[in-house]
């Protein structure tokens, strides 16, 4: 594997930081020992986190209005790999990446498999989108793909997913993401019910394409594009779906694909006690889909997924193992930054729901002990695991500050000079 920021200046860079991380790891370590916790298991858990980047990440994001492109953007799934291997170099929790078809589409399979071996790479859940139009397409997703009422349209997102399959089976993916923008904007545009049956007949003949290692996500969404009734709108049509689907089909939750004060926790807990828990879209937001940095906004509310995520693997055992991922969008800060941040937060809450005493709770909401119920979560989420997370990046090879390395290892000024701005170029596609 071959590190793209210099290794002798992540060396230094943790050189300079060690000692005051040793003295604050020390004083946490002491800490969780008075409560009964090893500070040592908790790092190697730290150490086997992984939450995968979205390819679409590393490109700066925009809006129905604007976009306003970043200094050194990626150009192509190539570049976008480079900036991924930073990315992992350096908080050495992402080794995973998840592709977007046909965005990243290339006829040399063997050179993308090459990049993500030299990065340390591997290729997460793909993802298709039949939610735009592509130059050269035959039919328009205007008024509906899977769901469309022209069976020509249907057979064309049927196939856009197959080939997805394909791709992602080239190189060694194992599931597929399926998010249609699929809707009506006005009541009475289609009949609410003829459009879940086509849906389902769509995706039937995607299910059948997948090798039988594979998973397909089913990744609901409120609204967006369609603002009246979209097909897969929540969890419950997303469950039944699965269900009707069969065993290799299972739920997507994306953080930010519901209403707003919607207990986003408690759709986990059903969702994993019904075994069609499959993975997620990790991004905070405060309004709607608004993919912004996952724990930007609501933390508490992270730390609680992850509060049912450690409740569930304890259920299940090794068979539960929802597949992470990020999924957001990057208008004013620099990707790699956000991107970063975000993987530290999403094991900041799996390190923290962790530390929860189970026993102890169960014995509080037995004797119906409320505060104590809930006073055992907070403890867990005031703890500063901020030592336990730094201190795994350095004995897994990555920064103990990976945003002030990556500030002093000067990628992006150099990304700068080497990848000039192209006109309207666009990270995602998605303006
Ligand atoms: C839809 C979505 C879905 C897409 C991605 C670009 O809002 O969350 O996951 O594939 O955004
Ligand atoms: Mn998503
Ligand atoms: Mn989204």
């Amino acid at each position: 594997m071959s590190t793209i920021i210099d290794s002798g200046l992540v060396a230094e860079h943790n050189a300079k930081l060690r000692s005051n991380l040793e003295a604050d790891y020390a004083a946490l370590g002491g800490m969780l020992e008075r409560r009964g916790q090893n500070i040592e298991q908790l790092t190697t858990l730290a150490q086997g986190f992984a939450v995968a980047v979205p390819s679409w990440g590393v490109g700066t994001g925009g809006t129905r209005f604007a976009r306003f492109p970043g200094p050194g953007e990626p150009r192509n799934i190539f570049e976008k790999m480079d900036d991924c291997g930073v990315i992992h170099q350096l908080t050495a929790a992402t080794p995973g990446v998840s592709l977007h078809f046909p965005w990243d589409k290339t006829d040399d399979v063997a050179a993308l498999r090459e990049a993500a071996t030299r990065h340390g790479l591997y290729f997460d859940a793909v993802n298709s989108n039949t939610f735009q139009d592509q130059a050269g397409q035959e039919h328009s997703y205007k008024f509906g793909s899977l769901t469309a009422a022209s069976a020509q349209v249907r057979a064309q997102a049927v196939q856009h997913n197959i080939d997805c399959i394909e791709l992602g089976h080239a190189l060694g993916s194992k599931a597929l993401t399926v998010w249609v923008g699929d809707g009506a904007n006005f009541p009475g545009q289609h009949n609410l019910r003829a459009v879940l049956e086509r849906y389902l007949d769509s995706m039937r003949g995607v299910v059948s394409a997948l090798p039988a290692d594979w998973q397909v996500f089913i990744e609901h969404k409120l609204f967006e594009p369609a603002f009246y009734a979209t097909a897969i709108a929540d969890w419950g049509t997303s469950y039944a779906c699965a269900t009707e689907l069969g065993p290799q089909a299972k739920c997507l939750v994306d953080l930010g694909h519901h209403a707003p004060n919607t207990n986003i926790e408690m759709i986990v807990a059903r969702l994993a006690q019904f075994g069609k828990l499959g993975g997620f879209h990790f991004n905070d937001s405060k309004y709607g889909d608004d993919d912004l940095d996952a724990g930007s906004i609501n933390p508490f509310q992270l730390f609680l997924v992850f509060n049912e995520l450690a409740d569930a693997a304890l259920r299940e055992g090794e068979a539960f193992k929802p597949a992470y991922m990020l999924d957001q969008s990057h208008n004013v800060t620099d990707p790699i930054e956000s991107l970063m941040s975000s993987a530290i937060e999403v094991q900041r809450a799996y390190i923290q729901s962790a530390l929860v005493d189970r026993i102890a709770l169960a014995h509080h909401q037995e004797q119906h002990d409320v505060l104590q119920s809930a006073q055992a979560l907070k403890q867990a989420f005031r703890t500063d695991v901020a030592p336990i997370l730094a201190m795994a990046r350095l004995r897994s090879g990555g920064a103990i500050d990976p945003v002030a390395a990556y500030r002093s290892s000067g990628y992006r000024r150099q990304k700068a000079e080497e990848r000039p701005a192209r006109a309207g170029a666009s990270g995602s596609g998605i303006v």
